[in-house]
């Protein structure tokens, strides 16, 4: 008998997510260190911390999350990137500028291809930051190297069309048949290995002096996988701990310090991007064996998402930290950042909600649902606002983890992992690039994370109030 089963979006996306890892780790021996480290981390934590461990996801979840980057050339190759992640359930969720991004510009806009929903993270939280260069911005390439890399983005294909009308039947259904999931899998993973093609040296060369990324993207006839990020309890841990393996790390954890509050968004660290042997074809016609430094390992470290009010604190203590940092040029940043978040952040759960920093959902104490309230629970129902009904313990705020990324932390990743910064002209005008014109070009929506985040927030305070037969102001 055959089988008519059907292949959801979400078991290919976990299908998928697994293939690539097999795919990177092949390519990438040192990935497989770093999956391995990360998971010693991971158990680590939840043999210090038990459940306390799991409060930011289920060890589960974080054992099988990864975060892949890809980068692409054109408009037309996005759309194409959004109809082969869609069909994996994913979707454009955030808009990142990496043109003027401190420490290092980098030609390329970028939005994050994940799922949009709790339940569907839940069940696989796959994504890819992707990441589309700019060659008409004049603030990197002239007219003439513009209109090359033009040409040669024009003349190229990244995805196979087998693999594009397969994507489109899974938008349309869903899902794929099983036969159709198996081909749909080989062609999309086949799509981001890294090509054996000879790389034209000069060609290479010439957009490398502009920028190591668009070297990356235009000078090759394909695209690959950048890096794929394994989620972890403990950072610094993993850090350490690859170090004592031997292998070298960049300079430090990017995004926000260790301190003793609650982790918020996103901590990254890579291990250098190391040299791949690559094949090229010299000015005379002749090939030749070299090596190229482009793919890294990254690993991340997951906090609470902040509103738009904590994200504004969130950039002010950065602020703060650089400027004592230059203030003081003998201190330390280890030592530096901790204080100034002590000083500007709450530290704890609580107080960062009560605050109106962070993202959380709410749920209704188990006594209080039963008809069990104590005397001030009752006052805070009477009042019925949602700060009261927090302080009197009637809800429970359950934080809301960072999905989404952090383009300082990119640029900063991008920034250590490349050798020469590549030149900028500050001078000549940039392209208009932003989420309106992304989504455009899809043909599909842009997210705003914070909307995302503010949604949930919102769904979980109305099903509070079906519990407690109120409105909460
Ligand atoms: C993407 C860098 C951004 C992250 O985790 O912030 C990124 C790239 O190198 O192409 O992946
Ligand atoms: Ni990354």
């Amino acid at each position: 008998m055959s089988t008519a089963r059907t292949v959801s979006s979400t078991e290919l996306r976990t299908r998928f997510a697994a293939r690539l890892s097999q795919l990177y780790g092949a390519e990438v021996p040192a990935y497989r260190t770093l999956v391995e480290v990360s998971q010693e981390v991971n158990q680590r934590v939840v043999a210090r911390e038990g459940a306390e461990a799991e409060r930011l996801g289920s060890i589960d979840r974080v054992t099988a999350e990864r975060h892949g980057a890809i980068r692409v050339g054109t408009p037309r190759e996005l759309a194409q990137v959004a109809r082969v992640f869609g069909a994996l359930g994913m979707t454009p969720c955030g808009f990142y500028d990496l043109r003027d991004a401190a420490p290092a510009a980098i030609p390329v806009v970028s939005t994050a291809f994940r799922p949009r929903d709790r339940a569907e993270l839940a069940a696989n939280p796959f994504r890819v930051f992707t990441s589309m260069l700019v060659p008409e911005d004049r603030r990197f390439f002239d007219p003439d190297l513009e209109e090359r890399l033009r040409r040669f983005l024009a003349a190229r294909e990244l995805f196979p069309a087998e693999l594009l009308a397969l994507a489109d039947v899974a938008l349309e259904h869903g899902g794929l048949p099983a036969a159709d999931a198996d081909r749909y899998l080989d062609l999309a993973a086949g799509s981001f290995a890294l090509s054996t093609d000879p790389v034209d040296r000069a060609w290479y060369t010439e957009l490398e002096h502009v920028s190591g990324v668009a070297a990356d993207i235009g000078g090759v006839t394909s695209t690959h996988v950048n890096h794929l990020t394994p989620r972890v309890l403990d950072i610094d841990d993993l850090y350490t701990s690859m170090q004592a393996r031997g292998i070298e790390m960049i300079d430090e954890i990017q995004g926000p310090p260790r301190w003793d509050g609650p982790d918020v968004l996103l901590r990254q660290t890579s291990f250098r991007a190391l040299a791949e042997p690559r094949t090229f074809s010299e000015a005379d016609g002749t090939l030749a064996q070299g090596a190229l430094r482009v793919r890294f390992g990254e690993v991340e470290a997951r906090g609470i998402a902040l509103t738009p009010a904590g994200r504004d604190r969130y950039d002010e203590l950065v602020a703060e930290v650089d400027r004592r940092l230059a203030d003081d040029p003998g201190s330390r940043r280890a030592d530096v950042a901790p204080q100034v978040w002590s000083e500007g952040l709450p530290a704890t759960e609580r107080g960062l909600c009560l605050a109106g920093l962070g993202f959380f959902t709410f749920r209704v104490d188990g006594d209080v649902a039963a008809g069990r309230t104590t005397r001030e629970q009752g006052a805070a129902l009477a009042q019925g606002d949602l700060d009261t009904l927090v302080r009197a313990g009637v809800l429970h705020p359950d934080p809301i983890v960072y999905e989404d990324f952090l383009p300082r932390s990119a640029a900063g990743i991008f920034a250590s992992n490349l050798t020469g910064g590549g030149a900028v002209d500050a001078e000549q005008g940039g392209a208009e690039r932003d989420a309106d014109w992304m989504a455009d070009v899809m043909g599909r929506p842009v997210d705003v994370p914070e909307e995302v985040y503010a949604r949930e927030a919102a769904a979980s305070l109305r099903a509070a109030e079906q519990v407690l037969g109120r409105r909460i102001g």
